[in-house]
């Protein structure tokens, strides 16, 4: 009525009406017609999928939208402190989901767009995922700020805007092609940019030395270029409550100074490459996870997103002459990992240099607004940046470190008098191989807190990795064992065991999981146990039809599903998986097994390895090599599959989680700092085999021995058997299973014929292998044969992983968030 003859989403153009009701499905259809029709000049009857997509994101956001201002209101009225999230990686994963459920739009766009025609499936399948992260860490930024929203917890999470974000992985032959990842192509519907809010950021030159008219020696940064940092918002919504916090992402762009007049005069073409320049901070998020780059690009990256971040809060989110002194509290910046840490000397800078702090104000102040997330033990994983590249692009910022490391030495001095030995361990500057800056140790004598990401993984950290420090600040160092945000993972992507949670014991497990413990009785209740596997038979199904689509995989019937999917590392022990299937494979050949023997198993490998990772890109192809050929062997009757869909991402993750029967985080103990993928699986009912490491020795604790298959050796076993001497050449020789399985691989069974195409992988296992896969063969087989037996028995196994969720309650990022906010930041929800 009053909408004219054109409003009906039957009528062959379908225009939007003006003025209809919001948030029911009319308002909605208006909306979004309005969307179309006006935003994108397209009329429904002559729409893409894509501007489809892009109108209902466009409808979507104007409902956050208010949200988004009132919340900001609210928070710069109240004074509160904010949680400023430092990290050069978001995996956020498609928004569409996330925004529907967040603001209760899910049934409402249901409905409106099939009013229109439109399936919704259909259009949350458009969208590019942002693929702004590696893997774990990046994807706990992501649930973190998911939970802060929900909690009500003012937060900014500030970081980069890719345009390219993780590779798109393809396989030619078997072996791992990079495509680049275009996810900004067909638009991006959930970013505000706000060039009208741009910084400068500046880099290279020189410093001067004056004094004041007072006396004091002032230091001035003269830099040589400078790029402009353009935020671009997006909004995180939280949960059903109407908070929607920001997280900021930078993206470079040249200043007019730089490409222009000054720099290239005349030189037109010369001024356009300048351009291309600057926007090269921005352009690629590098892929290696857990060992950086050393580059001058990344450090660039780096410094620019910090930079830009600390410029935005200081001049922006507070009010006009705010005393510094009390910036603690106003804001806590979270240093996800050492890639942001320059941020400690660019506050001291901003201090310094240009509000006249002395050092030691300056100090104070910077020493309360940070604290400090290690996420890792390897060494080769912990950033040492050279001073003369540093020197080169911040010198002023060198200069500040050397200050800072000269007053710690002296503390460290003062507090070990005569151990000049302890002096030189903990010097922030290090002079091996070159010299350079230990940025771990610079985030830990700069943060009020240090915390690792597992229990293991925190006691690893004091005792093994900054020993001298717990020593010196034993107070400073504490754990937060990670979580995931239930509502992505959980209740977003598995569906249909909400359900049957929600019909059991309502739906206060999304904002406390701990709740989930209520499911515990009814792991003896027929009723549930069936409906819980018919929700694990539906995410089977669901799975296969996308892997049909999505890669022409076809998954059999009635098999284990037993997933691996993490990043490609040695440390994280694909190749055991692998022996494993490549040993039953060789026993059925061998007359050891009969097929009829075997339990019916599917082994899905998700993982991208590092572009210039050689051996995990050996390793990849051959699990491919591997797939090809066994999948293909009729003597093995069908009951052994190995499938290895390309490009594991987070969209695929919220597919294969909930399908999965057996989750595989069998990494060396003492490696993997924490996982989140084996809490996602065992929250959505699958069961676990895994060694002793990360968080895999908080969710065994906390589920029961007895419904997790645990393996191999313990952190301590295994600094004994390294301090002991390990040869991988012993177990070759020794077990007749592993040789085997190494020997049918160099028999070119997997390889047309050519022995030598695996040699790097199968010499470097019997001849080095560093994360002793071979030591632990043994004890994983046998844990495989415990898996089987259960499986067997499928009422025990369907209890187990009913006992699995009642269990995992613990590993919400929101108990994660309720740690730091008591251990760290001291903050606490509005409300
Ligand atoms: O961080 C995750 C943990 O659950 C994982 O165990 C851990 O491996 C992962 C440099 C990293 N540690 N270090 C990185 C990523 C990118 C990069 O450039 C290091 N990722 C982790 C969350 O705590």
């Amino acid at each position: 009525a009053g909408y004219g003859p054109a409003f009906s989403p039957t009528h062959p153009l379908a225009l939007a009406p003006v003025g209809s009701p919001p948030h029911s499905v009319d308002g909605f259809v208006a909306a979004f017609l309005a969307e179309l029709n006006t935003k994108q000049g397209v009329a429904l009857s002559h729409s893409s999928t894509n501007a489809q997509y892009l109108a209902l994101a466009g409808t979507v956001r104007q409902y956050l939208m208010a949200r988004w201002l009132e919340t900001s209101r609210k928070t710069h009225e109240a004074k509160a402190k904010t949680v400023g999230y430092l990290s050069a990686e978001y995996l956020l994963g498609r928004q569409l989901g996330n925004a529907l459920m967040a603001s209760d739009l899910n049934e409402i766009a249901e409905k409106g767009l099939a009013q229109c025609g439109i399936d919704l499936t259909t259009l949350r399948n458009q969208e590019v995922e942002p693929g702004l992260g590696n893997g774990g860490l990046g994807r706990l930024a992501a649930c973190f700020i998911d939970s802060l929203a929900t909690m009500d917890v003012p937060c900014i999470g500030y970081g980069i805007r890719y345009e390219y974000g993780i590779f798109r992985q393809t396989f030619v032959d078997g072996r791992q092609v990079e495509q680049p990842d275009t996810w900004l192509a067909l638009g991006s519907p959930w970013e505000f940019p706000h060039p009208d809010e741009s910084v400068q950021v500046n880099f290279g030159g020189y410093t001067e030395k004056s004094v004041d008219a007072d006396g004091r020696e002032k230091t001035t940064w003269v830099p040589s270029w400078n790029v402009l940092g353009v935020p671009y918002n997006y909004m995180v919504p939280g949960y059903l409550n109407g908070r929607v916090n920001p997280l900021r992402l930078w993206s470079a762009q040249a200043t007019k100074a730089f490409d222009l007049s000054i720099f290239n005069a005349g030189d037109y073409a010369e001024a356009v490459r300048a351009q291309t320049f600057a926007e090269n901070i921005s352009k690629v998020l590098y892929p290696e996870d857990s060992t950086p780059q050393g580059k001058e690009l990344r450090l660039q990256q780096q410094y620019f997103f910090v930079a830009c971040s600390l410029r935005d809060f200081l001049d922006h989110e507070l009010e006009e002459g705010f005393d510094l002194h009390d910036l603690p509290s106003r804001i806590i910046f979270q240093l996800n990992d050492t890639h942001p840490v320059i941020a400690v000397p660019e506050l001291m800078r901003i201090l310094m240099d240009e509000r006249g702090f002395d050092w030691e104000e300056a100090w104070e102040v910077t020493h309360q607004c940070f604290a400090y997330t290690c996420h890792t033990l390897l060494p080769e994983a912990l950033e040492v940046w050279s001073t003369d590249l540093l020197g080169r692009l911040l010198p002023r910022h060198l200069e500040i470190i050397y200050g800072i490391n000269d007053r710690f030495l002296a503390e460290v001095r003062e507090a070990f008098p005569g151990d000049e030995l302890r002096a030189g361990r903990m010097s922030i500057i290090t002079e091996y191989p070159e010299r350079g800056v230990r940025m771990a140790y610079l985030a830990t004598v700069a943060a009020t807190k240090v915390n690792g990401v597992a229990e293991l993984h925190s006691q690893l950290l004091r005792d093994k990795v900054l020993p001298d420090f717990s020593a010196l600040w034993p107070e400073r160092f504490t754990n937060v064992t990670n979580g995931v945000t239930p509502r992505r993972f959980l209740k977003m992507a598995n569906p249909k065991l909400s359900d049957v949670i929600c019909d059991a014991i309502g739906s206060g497990w999304v904002t406390d999981l701990e709740r989930l413990k209520e499911l515990e009785t009814y792991a003896l209740d027929d009723d549930f146990l069936a409906a819980f596997r018919e929700a694990k038979d539906w995410n089977k199904r669901r799975l296969t039809t996308l892997l049909r689509n999505r890669d022409g995989i076809d998954l059999p019937d009635g098999h284990l599903l037993d997933v691996m999917v993490k990043r490609l590392h040695e440390y994280k022990r694909q190749t055991l998986k692998l022996l494993h299937v490549v040993s039953l494979y060789e026993q059925v050949l061998s007359g050891k097994l009969a097929p009829a023997d075997l339990t019916p198993r599917t082994v899905v490998f998700g993982a991208k390895a590092a572009p210039g990772y050689r051996m995990a890109k050996d390793i990849i192809h051959l699990i491919n090599r591997v797939a090809r050929t066994v999948n293909a062997d009729p003597c093995l009757e069908g009951r052994l599959k190995v499938a290895f869909p390309a490009n594991y991402n987070v969209t695929l993750a919220e597919k294969l989680i909930p399908a999965a029967d057996l989750s595989e985080q069998i990494s060396l103990a003492g490696m993997e700092a924490s996982g989140t993928g084996n809490m996602k699986f065992a929250l959505n009912g699958a069961l676990t085999i895994g060694t002793d490491d990360g968080a895999n020795v908080e969710i065994r604790r906390l589920v029961g021995d007895e419904h997790f298959f645990l393996f191999g050796m313990s952190e301590p076993e295994v600094a004994a058997l390294g301090a002991r001497g390990y040869d991988p050449g012993a177990y070759y020789q020794g077990n007749a299973a592993i040789r085997a399985a190494i020997d049918l691989i160099n028999s070119g069974i997997f390889s047309d014929g050519d022995r030598g195409m695996f040699e790097s992988v199968t010499m470097s296992l019997t001849h080095h292998d560093r994360f002793m896969a071979l030591a632990d063969f043994e004890s994983y087989v046998a844990a495989q044969a415990r898996v089987e037996e259960r499986y067997a028995d499928q009422e025990s196994w369907t209890r187990s992983a009913v006992l699995n969720v009642a269990r995992s309650g613990y590993f919400s990022s929101d108990r994660s968030m309720r740690d730091y906010l008591r251990r760290i930041w001291h903050t606490q929800p509005m409300l």
